[in-house]
């Protein structure tokens, strides 16, 4: 199985993370990716490869143009504006506020932000960017006939909506890889999210198309983040009626539950008739996970690879969350076994 990572990720790395009322150095934060690369060497994968550049173009296709050129320039507006620490939004357009885009960038911040706890740095659009870029080249690995691939993508990207960011993401990843099969000509494709959090973002991007199937294995929105999408009634509108599949489960979810909501995303992708899939990988159903509460072991990763495989469809594998960091490398790399060995 190719694997695909850019060293640019450490252009982002925020220092403070708003939690529990405090600022606390990011779970999401670079060593994560470490523990990963250090399990892919001692499990024998060959050497990631640099996934080379992002292409923009498909950025377009999946966000908003005003949203991505807010994220462009956002530091240098912020660092313009006289700021000094890093951005973080404060400020939101609630209930019965005005949808209006402010000019000023504190403004513009948290009209484009979905929570605050994710700073933007200097280095942030240049990571995100080349995190993206390694889904990509994962997709093209599955589009020139590879079975596999892992896209070792950080900051993540599952929260990014089409005009949001927040819960440590920019640019969706996964939904990127999804739109690249459906420009290469497939009819229709499918992204499969086990992270702990809901994907509201992959959610957003595809609940109006029929073309690409969206199911998500997550805490429940009534005790976990994002808290304000996720629920099992949100079943797609329009030509998207019936291809969005919600699965949130409550605290104390462990893999007898865990792996049957599984099945049920897994059969509903099938119906579907997908042709490739995109797996959103993030470990933090992981019982040591320290910001999530389902309590899967360290070898149900495994089985649950294996189950994905069953699909028999090729599917890439774009890293996303898990922050019990040491465990990472173990959980992601036990699903990519356990798909290659099915
Ligand atoms: N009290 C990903 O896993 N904070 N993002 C949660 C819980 C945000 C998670 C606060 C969690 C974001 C990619
Ligand atoms: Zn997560």
């Amino acid at each position: 199985m190719k694997t695909f990572f850019s060293e640019d990720h450490r252009r982002h790395f925020p220092q403070a993370e708003l939690s529990s009322g405090q600022f606390v150095t990011p779970f999401e934060r670079p060593a994560r990716v470490e523990y990963v690369l250090e399990r892919l060497r001692g499990r024998d994968f060959s050497t990631p490869l640099d996934p080379g550049p992002c292409h923009t173009g498909v950025l377009e296709k999946v966000h908003d143009k005003g949203y991505l050129d807010f994220l462009k320039t956002a530091w240098a507006d912020w660092i313009a504006a006289g700021h000094r620490g890093e951005l973080i939004p404060t400020m939101f357009p609630a209930r019965r506020m005005q949808q209006r885009r402010p000019n000023d960038i504190d403004g513009k911040a948290g009209y484009y932000a979905m929570a605050s706890e994710t700073a933007i740095t200097r280095g942030t659009w240049r990571a995100a960017l080349s995190s993206c870029a390694c889904a990509q080249a994962a997709q093209r690995a599955i589009v020139k006939g590879d079975d596999a691939a892992f896209a070792l993508c950080r900051p993540p990207g599952h929260h990014a909506a089409i005009d949001m960011f927040g819960g440590y993401c920019f640019l969706n990843n996964a939904a990127v890889a999804a739109q690249m099969f459906i420009d290469a000509g497939a009819e229709r494709a499918a992204v499969l999210d086990i992270d702990f959090h809901h994907g509201n973002g992959t959610q957003d991007i595809f609940y109006e198309r029929g073309d690409v199937f969206f199911a998500s294995l997550h805490g429940q929105p009534e005790d976990a983040f994002p808290h304000f999408l996720g629920y099992a009634d949100e079943t797609g509108q329009g030509a998207g009626e019936g291809a969005n599949a919600n699965f949130p489960m409550p605290p104390g979810t462990a893999y007898d539950v865990w792996s049957q909501a599984l099945d049920r995303a897994l059969d509903a992708i099938r119906n579907h008739g997908t042709e490739a899939l995109v797996v959103s990988l993030g470990t933090d159903a992981f019982k040591n996970d320290p910001i999530s509460f389902f309590k899967l072991e360290s070898d149900d990763f495994t089985d649950c690879g294996r189950r994905i495989a069953g699909l028999g469809i090729p599917a890439m594998f774009v890293m996303e969350g898990g922050y019990a960091i040491e465990a990472v490398g173990i959980n992601a790399v036990n699903v990519l076994e356990g798909f290659l060995n099915a």
